[in-house]
């Protein structure tokens, strides 16, 4: 099977990562971000099968101005994988600039919101199929979690209302909601502290990215009969802690 795949945050960690074995399995990929020199180093890499669209996902307007200009060959999307976002900070709510949550709305939301609205007309006319990236943080609360918490939450909760508005269309769509990977993810939630990261993943032997890009390929390799509605996946070496009590005494 292959097709036309756009993959939003191509230019690292799950992206790239989902990027890569596409093209390898003969796709036509379309991938965004931000950091032009990765998109230019991914269509080095990949060649003329990878078609790079270089916007702020929160930025409606240069959204559009990029398929504007999208080539003829690339149109025909038959998968959308929501996959740009990010955490910022791990203070419990008092302790977060309130322009950190809204950025983290205007990322993980506002801006998958209007890529998919974009795309549902072709993505309905092929009978496609939409992958969005939630997490494990929807489903589990924890401490500093907070927005970034409430935005995969809401992603969790879309994927299942699109799929109840696609029904006899023949769209598909999946919640995949993974816990621990090691990526760039924690630099850009600590402001770039690479430590911090490097302490967070040391000896827990977390997801990766591959981990994560094979996982997407399983769900977009299912007979079009079957529908895999959310997939939570975790390393072995986290799991769940009780509810935390606080005493007034
Ligand atoms: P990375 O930080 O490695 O990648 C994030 C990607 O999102 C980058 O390509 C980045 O591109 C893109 N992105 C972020 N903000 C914007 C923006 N405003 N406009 C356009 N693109 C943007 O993180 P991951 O690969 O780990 O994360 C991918 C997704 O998976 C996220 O939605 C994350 O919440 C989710 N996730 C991650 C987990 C983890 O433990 N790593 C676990 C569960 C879910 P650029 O900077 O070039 O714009
Ligand atoms: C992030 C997953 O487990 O790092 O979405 O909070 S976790």
């Amino acid at each position: 099977m292959s097709g036309t795949i756009l993959i939003t945050g191509a230019t690292s960690g799950f992206g790239q990562a989902t990027a890569r074995l596409f093209a390898k399995d003969g796709w036509q990929v379309v991938g965004t971000g931000r950091r032009a020199d990765r998109i230019a180093a991914l269509r080095e890499e990949l060649g003329p099968a990878f078609h790079g669209m270089v916007f702020d996902i929160t930025d409606e307007a240069a959204m559009q101005s990029e398929f504007d200009v999208l080539p003829a060959e690339f149109k025909d999307i038959d998968i959308l994988v929501n996959n740009a976002g990010l955490a910022l900070g791990t203070a419990t709510a008092p302790g977060v600039p309130l322009k950190d949550w809204h950025t983290m709305v205007n990322t993980n939301i506002t801006g998958l919101l209007n890529i998919t609205h974009h795309l549902l007309p072709v993505l309905i006319e092929r009978r496609g199929m939409i992958i969005n990236l939630s997490s494990v943080a929807a489903h589990w609360p924890y401490a500093g979690g907070n927005v970034y918490a409430g935005t995969k939450a809401f992603l969790r909760q879309f994927s299942l209302g699109l799929r109840s508005d696609m029904h006899g269309k023949g769209v598909r769509v999946t919640s995949i909601e993974p816990g621990m990977c090691e990526t760039e993810f924690t630099v850009v939630r600590t402001g770039g502290n690479q430590d911090a990261s490097d302490t967070l993943y040391k000896g827990v032997n977390p997801i990766v990215p591959d981990d994560i890009a094979n996982t997407i390929h399983w769900v977009a390799s299912q007979p079009k009969h079957i529908n895999i509605n959310s997939i939570e996946l975790m390393p072995v070496n986290q799991s769940f802690a009780g509810f935390q009590v606080h005493r007034d005494v």
